[in-house]
């Protein structure tokens, strides 16, 4: 549901089209504290990740030629469907918590069987998937709802599934691997926007450019292997497999180092860690 931006607080509001804006996110988050600012540069979003506090607001700016058709894949907290028209820069604002996983339907598409996004064959640039994530929480760093912290590859299948999981700080996380492959599994170096945790716990509302390497990478051997991992630190951790995937800083997005049955995978997921 979109509704037009200063139209009752809460649900996501739309702005239209307003003029192009320079990229300059870092200048943008010291002087809004309540505004942060995406830019697509033609094959990916940067930063890809963000972490908001609900009731912020997000700029998408699109710097490149390409017209951008934003989608929210099916079980985002509210649908998301809006065009950015080339050049143009368009603001979104986040009423309910959860987590958003966000795609150009022009050149990437969410597949239903992988549950995960994918490039489309006909895209100039794939492999390439355009796509990004969004976590919104209450000033706490809480909203969404715990899941189940097991992870499993699958046979034959170059994806982490659940894509995305949500556990409270500490928890165990079970990854199996019933590939015969040996997969790893690292945190994403790309940038992420996160809010800062200040000494009473709660989070600041300006966002700070980091990359949070937050645990130390394990590796899963084929047919069977498993690991588990810890994570202390609240927020929002994406996380992909070096043996399959790599990030590319140029592109502002993932490549898939490997196809498998037709799919470009991008090996990668999502993990949500509450505050305890
Ligand atoms: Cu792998």
């Amino acid at each position: 549901m979109l509704r037009q931006i200063g139209v009752g607080a809460g649900g996501l509001a739309l702005a239209g089209t307003m003029a192009f804006k320079k990229a300059n996110a870092s200048a943008d988050i010291a002087s809004n504290a309540a505004q942060s600012d995406i830019v697509f540069h033609g094959t990916g979003f940067a930063p890809m990740v963000l972490h908001l506090i609900v009731g912020e607001a997000v700029t998408i700016t699109s710097a490149s030629g390409n017209e951008l058709q934003l989608n929210s894949a099916p079980d985002a907290p509210e649908k998301i469907a809006v065009k950015v028209k080339a050049g143009a820069t368009l603001k979104l604002n986040f009423g309910k918590p959860g987590l958003y996983l966000i795609y150009d339907e022009l050149t990437t598409y969410f597949d239903t069987k992988v549950k995960q996004v994918v490039a489309r064959k006909s895209a100039k640039h794939f492999p390439l998937p355009a796509y990004m994530i969004i976590l919104v929480t209450d000033k706490n760093g809480r909203g969404p709802k715990t899941t189940d912290a097991t992870i499993n590859i699958p046979d034959s299948y170059m994806t982490f599934e659940p894509w995305a999981i949500v556990v409270n700080a500490g928890d165990p996380i079970t990854f199996v691997n019933d590939d015969m492959d040996m997969h790893i599994v690292m945190p994403s170096p790309e940038p992420m926007l996160m809010p800062k945790v200040r000494a009473d716990k709660k989070l600041e509302t300006s966002l700070w450019q980091e990359q949070m390497n937050s645990f130390d990478p394990i590796t899963l051997d084929g047919h069977g292997g498993k690991g588990i991992l810890t994570i202390a630190q609240p927020g929002l951790h994406h996380y992909f497999c070096p043996v399959h995937a790599v990030y590319s800083s140029d592109s502002y997005t993932f490549a898939p180092l490997k196809s498998f049955g037709g799919y470009p995978f991008i090996m990668d997921g999502v993990i949500v860690v509450l505050p305890k």
